[in-house]
């Protein structure tokens, strides 16, 4: 039985697949409103919602509309959170409850959509990149929300690892202290987003969705409450130049320096600089890449 909450509204199909214990995959909605440009997010979305049936897996993804926590969009839907874009709050978990208070949309970030995923049973989660530890984070203490809900929340999030926007061994010294399983599928590398090559080690290589979910069966076995990190590596063919993304990623953190970006505000910054300065090159890797972490995760729904 999916759990009853007042601010959670599941669409007809999502619920009528979670009912019938068929594969669910949550998707969520900073990447559509804050994390690409009109209308690539609304194409990418709708593309990943195919993707996911292509897969086997019914797509729930998750915004806050009008107050409630939606789980399934209609296309009308996504289209306004793509139209709309960065006028709608980006949302984590500590928006929640103004917006549900207040009657009002939300885009939701990981964390966010772990928590409505979690409320309505949806245990896998695809995006393209969580969010972590941002470089200088001993002075900003700027540390993503997304990492304390992986700790908490028992959903399983598939991503291409991280960008090198942030500090990337810092985001898995803090995975480690949460105790938060970082698995690389079919790879032993932590992948960073644009390339499958941070130099970094994840903590195990898994190489089959059949085993991912073994694993994830046995988390909620031990009886352990938190999430799970699956860092799917982007493919060669769509895998960005080293020098080209390292440069604009410099570039674009420079300039949020100098033009003293922080917060909430900084992350969609850095990547529609890192847009604007590869010439929408780094655009078409990330859409590779999301569409290729929703087909692992439904087929991880599937194998559940
Ligand atoms: N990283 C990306 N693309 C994104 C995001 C992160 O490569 O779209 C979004 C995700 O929604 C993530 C959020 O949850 O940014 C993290 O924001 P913050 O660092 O402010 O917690
Ligand atoms: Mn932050």
């Amino acid at each position: 039985m999916i759990p009853s909450n007042p601010y959670l509204s599941l669409s007809p199909r999502v619920r009528e697949a979670l009912e019938a214990g068929r594969p669910v995959i949550a998707l969520e909605s900073t990447i559509i409103s804050h994390g690409m440009p009109y209308p690539q997010n609304v194409e990418t979305a709708l593309a990943c919602e195919k993707c996911a049936r292509d897969n086997g897996a019914e797509p729930a993804t998750i915004a806050i509309l009008g107050g409630k926590l939606c789980a399934g969009l209609t296309e009308d839907q996504i289209d306004h959170l793509g139209r709309e874009g960065t006028r709608v709050t980006k949302a984590s978990r500590r928006d929640l409850p103004i917006l549900c208070a207040r009657g009002m949309d939300g885009a939701t970030t990981v964390a966010a959509t772990m928590i409505v995923a979690a409320m309505a049973g949806i245990r896998v989660f695809a995006t393209g990149g969580i969010g972590g530890v941002h470089r200088g984070a001993e002075k900003t203490m700027d540390i993503s929300a997304d990492l304390q809900e992986l700790a908490h929340t028992p959903v399983a999030v598939v991503c291409a690892g991280a960008k090198a926007i942030l500090d990337l061994k810092l985001t898995l010294e803090y995975l480690e202290t949460l105790g938060v399983p970082v698995l690389g599928y079919g790879t032993q590398e932590l992948p960073c987003f644009y390339t499958p090559h941070s130099g970094l080690k994840v903590d195990y290589r898994v190489d089959t969705p059949k085993e991912l979910a073994a694993i994830l069966r046995a988390q909620r076995a031990l009886g352990f409450q938190g999430g799970m990190l699956i860092t799917n590596p982007i493919p060669e063919e769509y895998a960005m130049p080293k020098d080209v993304i390292d440069g604009a990623i410099e570039q674009a953190l420079r300039e949020a320096d100098q033009q003293g970006v922080h917060g909430k505000e900084i992350t969609p910054f850095l990547l529609a600089r890192v847009c604007e300065l590869t010439g929408g090159d780094s655009l078409e890797s990330n859409i590779h890449l999301v569409l290729n972490n929703v087909a692992l995760a439904s087929r991880i729904a599937a194998a559940l």
